[in-house]
């Protein structure tokens, strides 16, 4: 058999989130996965918000996006690795995606794949956030206070979430709030890992933005946009030719379907890095 060579990112799905597409996005993502089972596919990276909202009791589930567990699990028992790093959403997970057989990893995490580096998150916390986040993180983390969230009716819990995520959301669009650029954050932080470590590709979400720039090193920076309003953005790295192509952006028609990309395609955009492989030992 072939070796398996391709490798997918995707970011900010958002299942649950009411809108004009809200079943459809489920639909979206489904036969998005559907078109990436396949023996030449070697992992499958989800880069957080996947869920709008996500939490896990420890004995119980959300029932949403059931149908998307289902074909995680199916592309897991055909070999694809599956890789999950919680967001800002959909942190609230014990051990269940584990117990599929997801490997559940923290931002940033640091892996090479197919002779390139990578530098993979959610993309929110990195380089530091402003105090209300932190504060807001802090509140989501806490053992004392999930513990009484957990004792709510999931009644009362989702709802109570589910108009958190409506008016974060307001927050965000409403500021009309972009990505700072080379001020931001992130890419502050991505700029001083470049600066000790070799890395050839960063890919985040979080952002809700289709963002792509180079380091000073020529890393490539790609903030993957969201999947709300029509789009199937993800990122697909070719271990066989070491190229990186977005694709499935910019297309806001709601309800778009989704389509395989062609090589014809005018969203898929390339970004590949011609910066040579390092394997010295300092780059782990
Ligand atoms: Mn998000």
């Amino acid at each position: 058999m072939a070796e398996r060579h391709l490798v997918y990112f995707l970011a900010d799905v958002h299942l649950g989130l009411p809108g004009s597409d809200g079943q459809g996005r489920e639909e979206r993502l489904l036969a998005c996965l559907k078109s990436m089972t396949g023996p030449e596919t070697k992992a499958l990276y989800l880069l957080g918000d996947i869920w709008d909202f996500w939490y896990e009791y420890r004995d119980v589930v959300p029932r949403r996006g059931a149908r998307v567990i289902a074909q995680l699990v199916h592309m897991m028992d055909e070999g694809i690795e599956v890789y999950f790093i919680p967001g800002n959403h959909d942190m609230w997970c014990y051990s269940y995606f584990e117990s599929l057989g997801i490997h559940r990893i923290d931002q940033p995490y640091f892996t090479e794949i197919g002779g390139k580096s990578f530098c993979l998150g959610h993309g929110d916390e990195l380089g530091g956030a402003k105090r209300g986040y932190r504060f807001l993180l802090w509140v989501f983390r806490n053992r004392v206070l999930r513990c009484l969230f957990s004792g709510l009716h999931p009644w009362l819990a989702f709802g109570l979430a589910d108009r958190w995520s409506g008016s974060s959301r307001k927050v965000k669009k409403g500021n009309g709030y972009k990505f700072a650029g080379e001020s931001e954050p992130l890419y502050r932080f991505a700029s001083s890992v470049d600066a000790e470590r070799h890395v050839d590709f960063f890919i985040f979400g979080h952002f809700h933005e289709d963002v792509r720039m180079s380091l000073p090193s020529g890393a490539r920076f790609i903030i993957l946009d969201d999947w709300i309003d029509g789009d199937t953005p993800h990122a697909l790295f070719d271990t066989a030719t070491g190229s990186l192509t977005i694709s499935g952006a910019g297309l806001r028609s709601p309800g778009g379907s989704w389509r395989p990309p062609s090589q014809a395609d005018p969203r898929r955009i390339r970004c590949d890095t011609d910066r040579p492989t390092d394997r010295s030992p300092r780059y782990r």
